[in-house]
């Protein structure tokens, strides 16, 4: 499951939001240990999937939500905390916009240069590891590292890194490699702010477009299988071949993978189930390499 940490300073309506996107009603009193519960992404086109194969279940994708205590935004963020957001598949900035004293922009700002000072001040430890003998750091990645603390500086992320340089980095627990959004949590139109500059690649968050917009940032395919008495969404890297997005539905499928029929869910919904589809000659057949694409009804074919 992915994970999504709500993160932001006290009372930027983090466990509000959690609470509407898991429908519990918990609240988190330590800064070091987030509380999560499973937020289910009730995605409509499944729906109508499963409505034209006729089965009885619905399985839909399911994201884990990690609702993070704040810090008030006078004291900012200890690196203790912060490191905690390394485990994370995306991060959402939740601000205020609901008190007649709040700056949500202000506050967006404030959350990215959290994290920006965070990537920056690990990158400079590395650095300076590195001029001692033996520091095992290569050229190449002390080159990469170098580029990445000027784009810091510069208050952008490290996701705007070219993709080989960025792949360098993998693993390496930085924050601003991670999708980054933003929730603003009010009254008023939420899209309705514009944010700086630096943030122009990043979407803020509609409650009703909420999973939607997240999974497009996180570059998820979805794609829907239909077995038995169940349709079910997944959600995969967008990076994998079809074999190893068979992989996420069931590692045999993987091992066994011969090919895989799809079909859009449009079409699959105009030609009314799986069976039509098929008769309309409407199925395409796809080898391991190649990739499944977004919103389509799948069946693999394995061994
Ligand atoms: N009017 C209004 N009040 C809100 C909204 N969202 C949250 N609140 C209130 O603001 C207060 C703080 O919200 P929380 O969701 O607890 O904020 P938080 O980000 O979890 O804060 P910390 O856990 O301290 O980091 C609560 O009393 C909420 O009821 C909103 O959209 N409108
Ligand atoms: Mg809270």
């Amino acid at each position: 499951m992915y994970k999504l940490a709500l993160f932001g300073y006290s009372g930027g309506g983090k466990t509000a939001l959690f609470r509407k996107l898991t429908g519990k009603n918990d609240d988190v009193y330590d800064p070091m240990k987030p509380n999560l519960a499973v937020g289910r992404y009730n995605d409509a086109a499944l729906e109508k999937v499963a409505a034209a194969a006729g089965t009885k279940k619905t399985v839909y994708p399911e994201f884990g939500i990690y609702d993070f205590k704040g810090m008030p935004s006078s004291d900012g963020f200890p690196d203790d905390y912060l490191k905690n957001l390394s485990s994370m598949d995306a991060i959402i900035c939740t601000v205020n916009n609901y008190q007649g004293d709040s700056d949500p922009v202000k506050d967006c700002n404030s959350l990215l240069m959290e994290l920006v000072l965070y990537d920056a001040a690990r990158i400079e430890k590395m650095l300076e590891r590195a001029e001692k003998p033996n520091s095992g750091l290569s050229e190449r990645l002390l080159k990469v590292l170098g580029e990445g603390l000027k784009l810091l500086e510069s208050e952008k992320r490290l996701s705007s890194l070219d993709s080989d340089n960025l792949g360098l980095l993998n693993g390496m627990e930085f924050l601003t490699v991670k999708p980054l959004l933003f929730f603003v949590n009010g009254n008023s139109v939420p899209c309705g702010i514009s944010l700086p500059a630096v943030l122009s690649d990043v979407s803020v968050l509609d409650p009703v477009d909420f999973y939607p917009a997240i999974i497009k940032a996180m570059s998820l395919v979805t794609f829907y299988t239909v077995k038995g008495d169940i349709s079910q969404g997944w959600l995969v890297p967008g990076s994998l071949n079809a074999r190893e997005s068979a992989g996420k539905v069931h590692k045999d499928i993987e091992k066994g993978f011969i090919r895989v029929a799809t079909v859009n869910y449009k079409d699959f919904l105009g030609a009314g189930g799986w069976q039509k589809a098929k008769a309309s000659g409407l199925l395409k057949f796809l080898g391991p390499n190649s990739s499944i694409s977004d919103m389509d009804v799948v069946e693999f074919y394995f061994h």
